[in-house]
């Protein structure tokens, strides 16, 4: 059985969802500190866990015999900025309690999930290889690649297998990101339709590194299902589908919605924006585990348009 932790956050909601369309509504475990997202709650079985606290994460295992955890509790780059202390305790500790309920043998496999962020700014910005320089300025980029080198360890010194990818931004529709730099392509589209304008944070020529949802979705399913011999790097892989500025999609907007118009008010996130890649190479994962991006910008664009209509016109 599938427990994931962290169920409630922006790819925890979509990837149990998948989940469970794959394995079964009774074989994926969902949880998360609180009840706050009812349809989640309602949607099958949910648990309470405190991904900081070993010994509730324990007796979740114990009580559905879970074999399988993907530990998508963290707190975003943003966020983290503000908590430093509590970003690098909640990101730290949950990881350590799974890896070690692994080392201990309560389960067998475990995703968690990286990020570009692991890059700093002195990392060569454009096509940003697998193995580069790697002085991340963020909290949260800081846990990522502490995160990254425990898992690589418990690989090597224990056995387990632990599977990552270095998630760029992730553009989603069903349920809203917290705390993020990349949140603005989430934003954005929500303004499109209820103002035709938007306010960025973010500069109009910063470029970044993004992906939609079912892509990110895909990859996580991908990695997690291929052969244990194929997944050679045990740190953590660079993963990447497009990059584009805030200029760029909104141009993407203005073919669906032609008054849409953009302003731009930088804020502090802009420094954490400058400090990422502008394109990633993730070769490795193309080579290692067929990894295949699907979703162009304006695929992204039209999906997220689509759907966030429809979405709109159903809660009137
Ligand atoms: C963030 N969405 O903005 C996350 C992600 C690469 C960005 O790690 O912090």
């Amino acid at each position: 059985k599938i427990l994931i932790i962290g169920a409630s956050g922006q790819i925890g909601s979509e990837l149990t969802q998948k989940l469970r369309s794959i394995h079964g509504a009774e074989n994926v475990i969902a949880s998360d500190i609180s009840y706050n997202n009812v349809e989640l709650v309602n949607s099958g079985i949910f648990e309470r866990v405190d991904a900081q606290d070993y010994t509730s994460v324990k007796i979740c295992i114990e009580k559905y015999q879970i074999n399988t955890i993907y530990l998508m509790a963290a707190m975003l780059s943003a966020t983290g900025e503000k908590f430093p202390r509590k970003a690098w305790d909640l990101n730290m500790d949950s990881l350590f309690h799974v890896l070690n309920l692994a080392k201990e043998g309560f389960i067998k496999k475990v995703f968690w999930p990286s990020s570009i962020a692991v890059f700093g700014p002195t990392t060569p910005k454009e096509n940003t290889p697998q193995y580069t320089i790697m002085e991340p300025s963020t909290v949260y980029g800081i846990t990522k690649q502490v995160g990254e080198r425990w898992c690589e360890y418990y690989h090597k010194q224990y056995g387990v297998d632990v599977r990552s990818l270095r998630y760029p931004g992730i553009i989603s529709w069903k349920t809203m990101p917290g705390g993020g730099t990349t949140d603005y392509a989430v934003e954005i589209y929500h303004k499109a339709i209820a103002e035709k304008k938007y306010e960025c944070f973010l500069s109009e020529e910063t470029e970044l590194p993004m992906m939609f949802m079912d892509d990110a979705i895909k990859a996580t399913i991908d990695i997690m299902d291929a052969k244990k011999d194929d997944v050679k790097i045990k740190s953590s892989y660079n993963l990447s589908a497009v990059s584009f500025t805030p200029r760029e999609i909104a141009e993407s907007i203005q073919k669906h919605i032609p008054e849409f118009t953009i302003s731009y008010n930088p804020d502090f996130r802009q420094k954490i924006a400058d400090s990422w890649p502008k394109s990633i190479d993730d070769s490795r994962a193309r080579d290692d585990w067929n990894w295949k991006h699907a979703f162009s910008l304006d695929d992204i664009t039209n999906e997220m348009l689509t759907n966030l209509k429809a979405k709109a016109e159903q809660t009137v």
